[in-house]
């Protein structure tokens, strides 16, 4: 019986992808190696008082060198999946123009390596390390174009070994938190016209690169994106609150995945932003609407959300509160039923053919115990409590194909440097030995028993 003793209410679908997430700038170090040229974060980690401590990824987890060995971590591991991201300077230092084929080795070396090891890659084609060289970064529209043309290039390359690729890694975070708030490279806070544009050409960046990638890989390869959509939970779980919830995940994505979903930018966003709405051109919403094979979230945190029936379609916000609980990261917020709800929301609104969970995971404070092991017990409490809810959405029957936990290891948190780790192998930066935490082997034995006890 599915909920009783010995049964079966904590299993999850049979072929159900289990996997690790990783990004390029955050592990690879070797920044001057064989050819890569300069990125964004290069410039902004070098430059005082950007980044905690004044770290940098100049090194991070020397996975440039130590590929082979964190394939064995996800071995030993048993993922059945791996998320990578790749250095789009390694492949084309300037952004564009000539290939760096020892840039292009690496990655085949690190495909090759995964497939003999039985791990699917999954392929993150721009996790915001920007090639320097690109006048003007993401304010430019050439950098769409330049982009599309890389990500083009990278499916002709290895789409006979990856067949899922994502554009990019969190259109908010390589958009708003980096040219409207400033916390990420280049770090500039520019005015909302600016800042709508900006966004634009990431929403185009995404939409030219699935056309570049479909034009160029072999059939059977399956494109989406890895965004960071805002999502919520309702208040109460009534259809007063849930359609509250749809109306506010439509609404606050309006710039980003509702644009990818929908083709178009909703009537709400385009009044709100009145003179400062983004200039578009003739051709680049069918191209951000393109189809896609999946949609892939990151999920980390969301609000509660209530209907407000004092105005027609509204709802509220509420905010998290100064005791409610989170993780080593400020911002992490413990709210595991935004697993489902996010999932459940984006299926209802939009009916992705395949849903991913393309980040989940935490930082902590990790004690290393006196037999050298970090027994973290709070990342697992926070895994095990937001498995909970990805188990209901997968029983409820959602195309939820598969889970990334972030991260494998401890690494570069942009500008928190090394001062907030996310990984189920602790890294000793100083020998760059990795050792799993409580929290790998707990995940290991989740994949091994495909369920959760
Ligand atoms: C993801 O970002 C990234 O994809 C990954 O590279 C990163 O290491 C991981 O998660 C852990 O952080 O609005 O200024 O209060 C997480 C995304 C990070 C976005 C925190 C919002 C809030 C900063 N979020 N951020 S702020």
């Amino acid at each position: 019986p599915a909920g009783g003793i010995g049964g079966d209410a904590g299993a999850f679908p049979a072929d159900f992808q289990w996997g690790c997430a990783t990004a390029a700038y955050q592990i690879e170090g070797g920044v001057k190696e064989d050819g890569r040229g300069a990125t964004n974060w290069d410039v902004f980690s070098h430059t005082p008082g950007k980044v905690a401590r004044g770290d940098t990824g100049d090194v991070a987890c020397d996975s440039y060198h130590r590929y082979a060995e964190d394939i064995g971590l996800l071995k030993a591991l048993g993922v059945k999946a791996y998320r990578f991201s790749v250095a789009w300077s390694r492949i084309f230092p300037e952004g564009k123009g000539k290939p760096n084929a020892k840039g292009l080795d690496y990655y085949n070396r690190l495909i090759d390596g995964l497939l003999a090891a039985g791990i699917t890659p999954h392929m993150t084609l721009f996790h915001w390390d920007l090639p320097a060289a690109l006048p003007g970064g993401w304010q430019n529209r050439d950098t769409a174009l330049a982009f599309a043309d890389y990500a083009g290039f990278m499916a002709g390359k290895v789409s006979d070994r990856v067949k899922h690729f994502m554009t990019v890694n969190e259109l908010r975070c390589f958009t708003d938190l980096s040219y409207m708030t400033g916390g990420k490279a280049p770090g500039l806070k520019l005015p909302m016209g600016e800042v709508n544009q900006v966004r634009h050409h990431g929403v185009l960046a995404h939409g030219l690169g699935v056309q570049a990638i479909r034009a160029h890989a072999r059939p059977g390869t399956q494109v989406g994106l890895a965004d960071n959509a805002t999502i919520f939970v309702p208040a109460l779980e009534t259809p007063e609150h849930i359609d509250a919830v749809k109306r506010a995940v439509r609404e606050e994505n309006a710039m980003f995945l509702t644009a990818i979903m929908e083709g178009r930018y909703i009537d709400s966003y385009l009044a709100a932003q009145g003179k400062d709405a983004p200039k578009v051109q003739a051709g680049d919403m069918a191209a951000i609407g393109s189809p896609l094979d999946f949609v892939s979230v990151n999920i980390y945190t969301g609000n509660t959300v209530r209907a407000d029936v004092t105005k027609p379609g509204g709802y509220e916000i509420l905010p998290h509160l100064p005791q409610s609980p989170r993780m080593a990261s400020p911002w992490l917020y413990v709210t595991p039923e935004v697993m489902y709800w996010g999932l459940r929301t984006i299926h209802e609104l939009w009916q992705p053919k395949a849903l991913y969970v393309s980040e989940n995971g935490c930082s902590a404070d990790d004690p290393v115990a006196a037999d050298g092991k970090v027994y973290d017990a709070d990342r697992v409490m926070y895994l095990r409590n937001y498995l909970t809810h990805l188990q209901r959405a997968t029983r409820e029957g959602l195309p939820v194909k598969g889970y990334f936990l972030w991260s494998l290891m401890d690494n570069f948190e942009w500008e928190d440097g090394y001062t907030k780790l996310f990984g189920i192998h602790h890294v000793d930066f100083a020998t760059q030995k990795r050792t799993p935490k409580m929290s790998a082997d707990w995940y290991r034995e989740l994949i091994r028993t495909n369920r959760l006890v």
